[in-house]
């Protein structure tokens, strides 16, 4: 690797307090210059302050599940940056352009010329968010019997794999299992993992490689562009389609232009392309990177996917120029897209995230390192080491979080992780409580809060015990589980 973990994090440190990344040779003789939105306030939401009563009342009727919590009885609301973005006043004005015809709207002509021109795949499937264009994708893709490699699972794409009749293969680099591990990409995938799936499986069982950009799982870690080359080619040989989940694409690329040799002078605009370049296809959320309150679709370079997928669009979505979504949405999409890709816009997204992640660390609160592109990721295990996993040390922080101070976050380990297809527990080696960070909404005070309620919970770690689950769904158990406190 061309840059070691702890320079990658000494150069993030560095472009966040304002200086040069590459021309920071004289650092003693510079004076700070911060880092701030490329934008301003135009309307503000009101927010509720609750008194500790009022969280405890409220955390016990959602069955000490953040995902349970009615939104009204939140402060901060770091439970995802999915849906969650301020969009722009350029994207309000798109909304009133909304062509809401059945079929054949203008605003999908628009996102189809977006996606065209900013990601570069050729054919566009609009569906009503990321999930969507999975179930067609999977639908389409997968056989019974069909091994899917990935680096590392998400749980929609995952279950959906499965509900084809297809089996999900973790095949990212093992540093992305260890919180405290320093690689700068990783998202990478281990090349020989996958090299060993096709030898054992044979490349006729292989679908296609599922590739995800700053992958959440693992803190919003990013995978290198020499990484995805080298996929690329290995994959050529075998004959094996990638499909690219872009939902965070643009962070992805964030983080190249910081990290990879050859990148820094190239904008994200070049870096999103050229990445999509080395993949066949994609889904996307466009709930996240993409600014909306609700979008997705599947693009794809293949004619033969897409004409399926076109047909099969109807049936779970709508007609193949709307997706389940207004035109007015695919509008908003379309232009949120745009302003996805913009450098200053990037770099304040991913700077506010790293100041609430050094923040943490100088309260000496245990994250994933490095700091992620769309959140910050606390490590369970070592906040609450004498919380067995099986008593949920995630689900326990998670719920301590918010009766400290009404910030509400969300769990990502053995509860998300749920259950094998024989029914036993996947027993995630990440154990972590996801604050993400929506876009363009919180404050830097905002952020001063949440560090220092964390850190007000980890002076008290060693008096909080974990919990029981009570109730658990069959599928995507983590959103409707119910748990109660050990006695
Ligand atoms: O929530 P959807 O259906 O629009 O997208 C599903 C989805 C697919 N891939 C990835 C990487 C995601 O992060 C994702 C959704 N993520 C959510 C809801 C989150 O809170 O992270």
């Amino acid at each position: 690797m061309n840059c070691p973990g702890l320079q990658a994090r000494v150069q993030d440190k560095n472009f966040n307090r304002g200086f040069s990344p590459i021309n920071n040779n004289n650092m003693k003789h510079v004076i700070k210059r911060s880092w701030a939105e490329p934008y301003k306030i135009k309307m503000v939401e009101l927010l509720k302050m609750t008194s500790p009563q009022h969280r405890k009342k409220a955390l016990q009727q959602a069955g000490f599940n953040t995902f349970l919590l009615r939104s009204e009885d939140v402060y901060i609301d770091l439970l995802t940056d999915s849906g969650t973005s301020a969009m722009s006043d350029r994207q309000w004005a798109g909304m009133m352009l909304g062509d809401e015809a059945y079929a054949g709207s203008r605003n999908f002509y628009h996102l189809e010329k977006v996606v065209q021109d900013v990601y570069g795949y050729k054919y566009l499937v609009p569906t009503h968010q990321g999930r969507g264009a999975e179930n067609i994708l999977s639908k389409i893709l997968i056989k019974p019997g069909d091994i899917i490699p990935g680096n590392m699972y998400f749980t929609t794409t995952r279950l959906h794999q499965e509900l084809a009749g297809g089996k999900f293969e973790d095949i990212i680099i093992d540093e992305a299992h260890d919180p405290e591990n320093e690689h700068p990409f990783k998202g990478n995938v281990d090349l020989a993992k996958l090299e060993k799936l096709i030898k054992k499986y044979g490349a006729n069982r292989i679908p296609y490689i599922s590739i995800a950009t700053s992958v959440n799982m693992a803190g919003g870690q990013p995978i290198s562009i020499k990484n995805l080359k080298e996929l690329r080619a290995l994959t050529k040989k075998h004959g094996i389609r990638v499909i690219h989940d872009m939902t965070r694409v643009a962070e992805n690329a964030h983080f190249i232009q910081q990290r990879e040799k050859g990148y820094q002078n190239k904008s994200i605009k070049t870096i999103v392309k050229e990445i999509c370049s080395l993949t066949d296809g994609a889904t996307m959320s466009a709930k996240k990177d993409a600014l909306v309150n609700i979008g997705g679709f599947l693009a794809v370079n293949d004619w033969d996917v897409f004409e399926e997928a076109r047909n099969m669009v109807v049936v779970y979505e709508g007609l193949h120029t709307y997706g389940g979504l207004a035109g007015r949405d695919m509008e908003a999409m379309a232009i949120g897209i745009m302003e996805s890709v913009d450098d200053d816009h990037m770099h304040a997204r991913v700077g506010q995230v790293i100041y609430l992640g050094e923040k943490m660390i100088d309260y000496g609160v245990p994250i994933v390192r490095p700091i992620g592109g769309h959140g910050i990721f606390v490590d369970a295990k070592k906040f609450l080491p004498h919380i067995p996993q099986y008593e949920f040390p995630a689900q326990t922080l998670a719920a301590e979080v918010y009766l400290d101070s009404g910030v509400r976050t969300m769990e990502r380990g053995v509860v998300s992780a749920g259950r094998k297809a024989n029914g036993e527990n996947y027993y995630p080696k990440l154990e972590l409580v996801r604050f993400t960070i929506p876009r363009r909404v919180y404050t830097q005070a905002h952020m001063d809060v949440i560090a220092e309620s964390t850190a007000r919970v980890y002076e008290r770690r060693n008096k909080i015990r974990g919990l029981k689950m009570v109730y658990e769904p069959k599928y995507l158990r983590f959103f409707q589980a119910r748990f109660e406190p050990l006695k």
